[in-house]
């Protein structure tokens, strides 16, 4: 994301194994209590069998146009451990001001936690799991990460640092969104090498019941400023594959991040946060956009003006779709 690094002027502590451990003994706890729930409901509606669910994924990537090369800097995993492990992370860009790969960090993060999947500590909790993957992490950079992770049971947990999303839609509706965390307009919450940076502990966690023939669709906010909530819908009723729904839903974010006459929902949310361009500017048909993306500066926690040459209204930048149907095993 081409989002300046956060600088926080109250440093937090890095995330430390024994931390990990102690928290994981209360998420345990909470999720035992759940699960008797759940499970004493079950056996009262005398619904003796309940198949076991998982995840069919399909993945699509299309990096910023000006970061072909490389791949960009969004990083991503899937697993079919469990039920499935779908994974997201979007390095800051303002990294490569300081001759950092801001991709390093994303990787990195990715990779650890894709290793430690399976790991007792973690114990199939996403937060933990992004805990444990960012301790590891000895890359320099920053980046906003999501973590999925579906239960056989139907249960789907989810973690989530900063502005990746994620949709469940059942029978052409959306059932649940997650929503972004942010310091202040296009600054969003993230994992860093720095000690001023957000932590495991700083994660949105939500849970969310599932049931067969659900879709969610997760990505970077580059899918989602780009495309409609009522668009995704719609693309997710109009194919069957989890592949080539990926893929549809990629193309029309990289279309409308590149197009001067779509209102995206990143331009949109812009105005909302008070990022008007000025009359003249209007008068000359010229909109906030994405990617001369308004040019903001900093007084360390504020944006203080916007540049406003810019003349798009979608927003070009790493895009990732991960498309995930709930299917009987
Ligand atoms: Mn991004």
């Amino acid at each position: 994301m081409a989002v300046p690094i956060f600088r926080a002027s109250i440093p937090k502590s890095h995330p430390l194994i024994h931390s990990i451990s102690s928290a994981l003994s209360l998420t345990d706890e909470t999720w035992k209590k759940k699960r008797l729930l759940s499970c004493s409901a079950a056996s009262s509606e005398l619904k003796p069998f309940r198949p076991e669910l998982c995840f069919s994924v399909g993945t699509y990537l299309i990096p910023h146009p000006n970061k072909v090369e490389k791949g960009g800097e969004d990083a991503f995993f899937v697993s079919s451990y469990n039920g499935g492990v779908l994974a997201v992370a979007d390095g800051v860009s303002g990294w490569a001001e300081q001759d950092v790969d801001p991709s390093l960090f994303p990787k990195e993060l990715m990779t650890n936690a894709s290793n430690f999947v399976g790991d007792v500590e973690v114990n199939n909790d996403p937060r933990i799991l992004i805990g444990k993957a960012h301790a590891y992490t000895s890359s320099i950079g920053s980046a906003t990460v999501m973590i999925a992770m579906l239960e056989r049971d139907g249960i789907l947990k989810i973690a989530n640092v900063g502005d990746c999303g994620l949709r469940v839609i059942r029978e052409g509706k959306i059932k649940f969104s997650t929503s972004p965390q942010e310091h202040y307009f296009d600054c969003p919450y993230q994992l860093s090498s720095e000690i001023v940076g957000q932590t495991y502990q700083d994660a949105m966690v939500s849970n969310v019941e599932m049931m067969e023939g659900d879709t969610i669709v997760m990505g970077s906010d580059g899918l989602f400023d780009n495309v409609f909530d009522h668009e995704i819908v719609s693309t997710v009723a109009g194919y069957r594959d989890v592949a080539e729904t990926a893929k549809v839903l990629a193309n029309l974010a990289n279309n409308h991040s590149l197009d001067s006459n779509f209102d995206s929902p990143y331009s949109m949310e812009a105005r909302s946060k008070g990022f008007e361009p000025p009359l003249w500017k209007k008068i000359l048909g010229m909109k906030l956009t994405g990617t001369a993306y308004p040019v903001l500066y900093y007084d360390d926690k504020a944006p203080l003006f916007v540049d406003l040459l810019a003349d798009l209204s979608g927003k070009p930048d790493d895009i990732t779709v991960i498309v995930g149907q709930v299917v009987s095993l």
